[in-house]
């Protein structure tokens, strides 16, 4: 295992100087991401082609020295994958052909996972011999409902109506779908543990959406199917969970979801979570992206306030979610100046 900054962190070390990096580091902000992008007609075969994700993966080291990479890929590499017709369409953000509770789940799909997503295990092992030894490689993928909203909502959405409304309808296909993606989200894991990720991390971008009552079976149950499967073929990787906006449900989530450590979302109260969480659960974020994109005297008091609330516990500083695209690099500068020199 290698020794930096972010794994100490993870295997419950507290530094003086929290390591950091930031959720959708390689992404559109940057000139230089912008520019590979532009070359790339189709953003699956971008996903797919391992130099040019690796390249883009270092960008954000090579420009702020963070001492963590997370490997360009996406969540919807799984639905791909299981043939559903995903396309990024610029301007609009994804499209899926909409699943409907009549349709037959193709279980010799799964089988195939790890030839299909071969190539994101050829990006993580390029993208791991290039970085120094110190930077830690994040591996990921979408946690089966986040994934699962894109399937049935047939692209992004801002209520989740159909995916809801399916849940209460169609329970028994409902349940089909949410094992059939696990299974899918276990193998595109294995891949990229297999190939040298120092760090698994899920990303339930929609846990927000879930009704509470139902929090147990679709956030928390899945996750812990995914880990205890993982930990069975001797995947040892440390696994962040990230189930953003899902309040006060966090606490059966650290407790339950068998993760090492904790993404907080920017909606969450760091002084509130640090006390309900577990004494030693390292913790990552939390940031609000929209701070950052301002930036100035009032996100260096933010920054203080989180530095502050998680001075007892390891802490990896990041957003509470993705940096966005119109956000100025000189914000950034001066987040990791702050976070440096405290
Ligand atoms: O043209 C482009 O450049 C499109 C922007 C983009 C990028 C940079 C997309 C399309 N995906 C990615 C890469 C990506 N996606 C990474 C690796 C890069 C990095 O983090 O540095 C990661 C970790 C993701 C994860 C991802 N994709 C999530 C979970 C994290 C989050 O932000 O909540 C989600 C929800 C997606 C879906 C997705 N991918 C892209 C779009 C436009 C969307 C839809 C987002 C939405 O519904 O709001």
């Amino acid at each position: 295992m290698i020794s930096s900054p972010l794994m100490n962190t993870l295997a419950g070390e507290k530094l003086s100087r929290p390591p950091l990096w930031m959720m959708r580091q390689a992404g559109r902000y940057l000139a230089e991401y912008r520019v590979v992008r532009q070359a790339q007609t189709d953003f699956i075969s971008f996903c797919l082609n391992p130099d040019k994700a690796c390249e883009v993966t270092l960008q954000p080291i090579q420009r702020f020295d963070f001492d963590a990479a997370i490997i360009f890929s996406d969540i919807l590499m799984v639905p791909w994958a299981l043939d559903r017709n995903v396309h990024f369409i610029p301007g609009t953000g994804p499209q899926l052909t909409p699943w409907t509770a009549d349709m037959r789940l193709d279980e010799a799909l799964l089988d195939t996972i790890g030839t299909r997503l071969a190539s994101v295990g050829t990006a993580v092992q390029l993208t791991r011999s290039k970085l120094a030894a110190e930077k830690a490689l994040i591996g990921f993928a979408g946690a089966p409902w986040t994934v699962i909203t894109y399937m049935i909502e047939g692209g992004s959405s801002r209520d989740f109506a159909d995916t809801r409304q399916w849940l209460w309808s169609h329970p028994k296909e409902f349940e089909a779908l949410l094992d059939y993606v696990t299974e899918a989200t276990i193998h595109f894991l294995m891949v990229q543990a297999r190939a040298g990720a120092d760090v698994l991390m899920l990303f339930d971008s929609w846990a927000s959406a879930v009704p509470a009552e139902r929090r147990d079976q679709i956030v928390i149950a899945p996750v812990r199917r995914i880990i205890e499967a993982l930990r069975k073929q001797g995947i040892k990787q440390p696994i962040i969970g990230f189930p953003k906006g899902i309040g006060e449900g966090i606490i059966a989530y650290a407790e339950e979801a068998e993760i090492d450590a904790l993404a907080i979302d920017h909606m969450t109260d760091v002084v509130w979570v640090n006390n309900v969480l577990p004494n030693n659960m390292p913790v990552q974020g939390n940031l609000d992206p929209l701070s950052l994109l301002v930036g100035g005297s009032d996100m260096t008091k933010s920054i203080d306030h989180i530095l502050d609330s998680f001075n007892d516990r390891p802490h990896i500083f990041n957003l509470g979610h993705g940096i966005t695209p119109p956000t100025p690099i000189c914000n950034v500068e001066q987040m990791i100046r702050w976070v440096r020199k405290s």
